[in-house]
């Protein structure tokens, strides 16, 4: 075993550290700084910024959570658009729904996908599906300029410091709703409730005076601070508490009963929204 270890400062008081086995690739975008490591503990862990985005053993979590619960909220999905999440895990579980016949990623960083191709190819499998558009653009303008395109969007940003910071704020929100059709619906990563309560309280506030419905949803994710995690979606007809059944098979995490309970909500996070 070496004496490396991959640690994540999550915040000045908090870390994660994973022992690395090998350091797979290295390199500066032009937006941020991008490491591949394989690790003991969780396989191949995908790193920006020296935060943990995804590793190979609980990747599943997040992607089916963000995409699989709005999916479902939504009738029939058709166009659907994702703003961030380069890997391409989320992509995968948007083209596991027959009703989709179009969906886009709106990546700024075209080095995450080439990464993810290189190094997770089970995660960017999707990425080839014929319905896939990938745009490697910045994801605030595309959805300015695309407005009643949209019957889901999902953000899988980064978190709320440097490129993902405009992902978080009102005016965004308020261009997602715009770029969502008359019965639309979003959902958003929105970090943990143990060390993110501020940022969560004022996301949900937001997204609650931009859109009808809102909802928070949580989900366990071993790798990322605390490792408890929430996510938010906002909508304007449909209520993920009407899902009454699941369309997609092949799944490890998500299923009807994880769909409803993710909704129940803890009182101290309950306090939050
Ligand atoms: N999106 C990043 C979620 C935030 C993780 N935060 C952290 N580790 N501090 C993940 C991209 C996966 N497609």
């Amino acid at each position: 075993k070496t004496d490396l270890w991959f640690t994540e400062l999550q915040n000045e008081d908090l870390t994660i550290g994973l022992r690395v086995a090998k350091t797979i690739h290295s390199e500066e975008t032009p937006y941020q700084q991008l490491d591949v490591y394989e690790t003991n503990q969780y396989g191949r862990l995908l790193v920006l910024d020296g935060c943990v985005m995804t590793t190979d053993k609980d990747e599943f979590v997040y992607h089916e959570m963000l995409a699989h619960v709005p999916l479902h909220t939504h009738p029939n999905p058709e166009n659907v658009l994702v703003v961030g999440g380069g890997d391409g895990g989320i992509i995968r579980e948007v083209v596991k729904h027959p009703s989709v016949k179009r969906a886009v990623l709106a990546e700024i960083d075209g080095a995450v996908v080439e990464a993810s191709k290189k190094y997770f190819p089970h995660i960017a499998s999707g990425l080839n599906d014929p319905r896939v558009d990938v745009q490697i653009v910045d994801g605030i303008k595309y959805v300015e300029e695309h407005a009643n395109t949209f019957d889901v969007i999902l953000v899988d940003s980064t978190d709320p410091v440097g490129p993902a910071v405009g992902l978080f704020s009102k005016t965004f929100y308020e261009s997602v709703f715009d770029a969502l059709k008359a019965d639309g619906l979003f959902a958003a990563q929105t970090e943990s409730p143990f060390v993110n309560q501020n940022l969560i309280r004022r996301v949900y506030g937001d997204i609650n005076k931009t859109f009808p419905i809102t909802e928070l949803y949580l989900a366990h994710i071993p790798t990322y601070p605390t490792g408890m995690w929430s996510f938010t979606m906002g909508s304007k007809t449909h209520r993920p508490e009407a899902v009454k059944e699941v369309r997609v098979s092949d799944t490890k995490y998500y299923n009807l009963g994880v769909h409803h309970a993710a909704l129940a909500l803890p009182n101290f996070v309950k306090e939050l929204v």
